[in-house]
């Protein structure tokens, strides 16, 4: 089997919602020597897509979204303990987490931990996290950056009052802040006040690590 084979198979055991299949694809991807971050990209994250298009279009319901959550966790299970990158140095601290009214948190998941492969120290506060809670964690852990993810049009407004009450505790100079997740891009991190917005969780790494260099 080749490497494009084996990511279409990873993606399509995530559309067929079966994790003992996808964990034991990526245990194959890997020993081949595929990079993690491809398995995730090219294989699970794509078959969630199929998963996507299929429940926008009224074919898939609720419960296949949940199932098809359950698949990618199970594959990443086995993914991300090779994310680790080689000779990675202390770079600083970041705390992350999912917005107020929002339980996506696959994606700030896999960023968390690469993160913590480039060598950061990670402060995950989870999701549904409230303005108020993002900010007592920056005033008590005193971050390099601060990331946000967010996957629905209707909570992405949160990053917006989170940067909003950064700024009344007079915490916004010390720390930068980032965005990510389906529903956000860099128009919107501009207007709302934020340093910058990643396409996925690779560039977000990249940008962090420009931060802090
Ligand atoms: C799995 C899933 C769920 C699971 C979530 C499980 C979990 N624990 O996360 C469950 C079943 C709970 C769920 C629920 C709902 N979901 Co849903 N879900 C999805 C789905 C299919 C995949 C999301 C995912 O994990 N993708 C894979 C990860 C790896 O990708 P990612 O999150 O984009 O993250 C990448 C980057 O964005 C980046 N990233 C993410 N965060 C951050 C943060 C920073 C700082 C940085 C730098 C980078 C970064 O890194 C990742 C890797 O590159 C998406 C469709 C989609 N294609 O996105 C819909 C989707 C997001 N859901 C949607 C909806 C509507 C819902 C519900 C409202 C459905 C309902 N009727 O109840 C609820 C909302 C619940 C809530 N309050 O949050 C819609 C949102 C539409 C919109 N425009 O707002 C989508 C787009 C589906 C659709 N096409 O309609 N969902």
């Amino acid at each position: 089997m080749d490497k494009q084979q084996i990511l279409w198979e990873i993606s399509e055991a995530v559309t067929n919602f079966d994790p003992a299949k996808a964990a034991e694809l990526c245990a194959t991807a890997i020993e081949m020597g595929v990079p993690p971050y491809e398995i995730i990209v090219n294989g699970m994250a794509r078959g969630m897509d199929v998963v996507s298009g299929r429940y926008e279009s009224g074919d898939y319901f609720l419960s296949e979204l949940v199932m098809a959550g359950e698949t990618m966790k199970a594959a990443l299970e086995v993914v991300e303990p090779h994310l680790m990158e080689k000779g990675a140095k202390l770079r600083g601290t970041v705390v992350i987490g999912t917005v107020q009214g929002d339980l996506h948190d696959i994606g700030k998941h896999i960023f968390g931990n690469l993160l913590r492969g480039a060598g950061f120290r990670v402060v995950d506060l989870g999701y549904d996290v409230s303005p108020a809670a993002f900010a007592d964690a920056v005033e008590k852990t005193k971050p390099n950056i601060l990331g946000m993810s967010a996957l629905i049009t209707t909570t992405m407004t949160s990053m917006a009052d989170t940067v909003a009450e950064l700024k009344k505790r007079g915490l916004m100079a010390g720390v930068k802040v980032i965005i990510g997740g389906a529903a956000v891009d860099a128009a919107y991190a501009a207007s709302i006040g934020a340093d910058a917005a990643a396409r996925d969780a690779v560039e977000g790494v990249t940008i962090c690590k420009e931060w802090t260099k």
